[in-house]
C-alpha cells in the first residue's frame, strides 16, 4: 500500500500569511530542483506574492527551457528580508550554499524544507519530507493542490519535467501510481510531452557528446564485475570546451552495464574538489557510501564533493564499494 504524508496544514497557512518569499534550490541545480522552484514561483505570482529565487550556482543553459526560468538566481539583494524561505530538493545546510549560515538565516523568515531525499538534518522550522515521493516538483504539485492555486501550463510544464528528470522518465523504482497520478493531472493542462522529453534528451550540445566519448573511455570495471567508475578530469572539459552541467547523466552508462551494480562518476570542479556521483542498480544502497564519505542522497543515487587526487579517490571508492557488494 501507498505510504503517504499529509501535508502539514501550517505550511499552507504559513504560505498563505506570507507576503515576501524566497525560493532556495539546491547547489548544482538539477532539473528538479529547478522545476520545483521554478513552478512554485509560477504559482505564488498566481496569488499575488512577491517571489524571490535563489541558488548559489546559477542555472545552466540546459533549465532554460524551464518556465519563468528568465534571469539570473545566483544574486540576492543583501539586505532584503523574507516572511518566509523554502527550501526545495535537499536536506542538508551545505546543499544550499551560505544561505542558511548566520547572519543571512536571520532574514529568512519561517524556513519550510520540501524534500524527498533520504538524508537530511534539522534546518527547518517546519517540513514537507516524503522520500516515497518520486521528485520535489510532485511535492510542490501538492502543495499547489491544497493551497489551492490553478494550475496552468507553464506550472504544469514544470512539474512535469521534473518528475520525468527524477524518474529517469518512469523508469526508476521511485515510479509509483502516486508519480503517474501527477503526471497525468500535469498533462491534462494540455502540455506536449515530445517538448518536455526534447528538451531533456535531445538536445546537447555537441560538446557534451564529444566529452562523453572520451570519458567512456576512462571506464573501469572491478573485478567481481559489479563496480563501475568513470573519470572526468578538468583538463578533458577544457580541451573540449565542455562545461560541468554536460555531465548529467554521464555516471548512467556506467550503471547501465550489464552485471554493474553500482557505477560512479569522478569529476574535476574549478574549485579543486572533485564531484563522486554514484548510482546503485538496487542491490546496495549508496547514500550509505555517500555518507561514509560525508554525502547523501538516495537508495539508488547519491552524491558529494571531496578533496584530494581523483585517482586515488577512486581507488577509495571502488575498496569502500567492493566491501558493500561483497555482500551481494
Ligand atoms: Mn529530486
Amino acid at each position: 500500500m501507498e505510504i503517504k504524508r499529509e501535508i502539514n496544514r501550517e505550511i499552507i497557512e504559513k504560505l498563505r500569511s506570507a507576503k515576501k518569499l524566497l525560493l532556495v534550490s539546491h547547489i548544482y541545480p538539477d532539473v528538479d530542483t529547478a522545476s520545483s522552484m521554478l513552478a512554485m514561483k509560477l504559482a505564488l505570482l498566481k496569488v499575488g506574492k512577491e517571489v524571490s529565487c535563489y541558488n548559489a550556482h546559477d542555472l545552466a543553459p540546459n533549465l532554460r527551457f524551464l518556465k519563468g526560468s528568465e534571469g539570473r538566481f545566483d544574486k540576492l539583494h543583501p539586505k532584503k528580508k523574507f516572511d518566509a524561505t523554502v527550501l526545495l530538493d535537499a536536506g542538508t545546510a551545505d546543499r544550499f550554499g551560505n544561505i542558511l549560515d548566520k547572519p543571512s538565516r536571520d532574514r529568512l523568515g519561517c524556513i519550510i524544507k520540501v524534500d524527498h531525499h533520504l538524508t537530511g538534518d534539522d534546518i527547518s522550522d517546519l517540513e514537507f519530507v516524503d522520500t516515497k515521493r518520486s521528485s520535489t516538483a510532485e511535492l510542490v504539485a501538492e502543495i499547489i493542490k491544497h493551497y489551492p492555486i490553478e494550475l496552468d501550463q507553464d506550472i504544469a510544464m514544470n512539474i512535469y519535467s521534473g518528475i520525468v528528470s527524477d524518474t529517469g522518465s518512469f523508469r526508476y523504482s521511485n515510479t509509483n501510481s502516486a508519480t503517474f497520478k501527477c503526471a497525468a493531472t500535469m498533462l491534462a493542462t494540455g502540455i506536449n510531452t515530445w517538448d518536455v522529453a526534447m528538451n531533456l534528451y535531445e538536445n546537447r550540445p555537441v560538446e557534451e557528446i564529444r566529452l562523453l566519448s572520451r570519458t567512456l573511455t576512462t571506464l573501469e570495471v572491478s573485478d567481481s564485475g559489479k563496480f563501475a567508475s568513470l573519470i572526468v578530469t578538468r583538463k578533458d572539459m577544457q580541451e573540449l570546451g565542455a562545461e560541468d552541467y554536460m555531465l548529467d547523466g554521464f555516471v548512467n552508462f556506467g550503471r547501465s552495464i550489464k552485471g554493474v551494480e553500482v557505477s560512479v562518476l569522478l569529476s574535476e570542479k574549478e574549485d579543486g574538489m572533485v564531484k563522486i556521483s554514484m548510482r546503485s542498480k538496487g542491490a546496495v544502497n549508496v547514500a550509505e557510501i555517500a555518507a561514509a564519505m560525508g554525502g547523501g542522497g538516495h537508495h539508488n543515487a547519491a552524491g558529494f564533493s571531496k578533496k584530494g587526487d581523483i585517482r586515488k579517490l577512486r581507488e577509495k571508492l571502488s575498496k569502500i564499494a567492493a566491501e558493500k557488494l561483497a555482500k551481494y
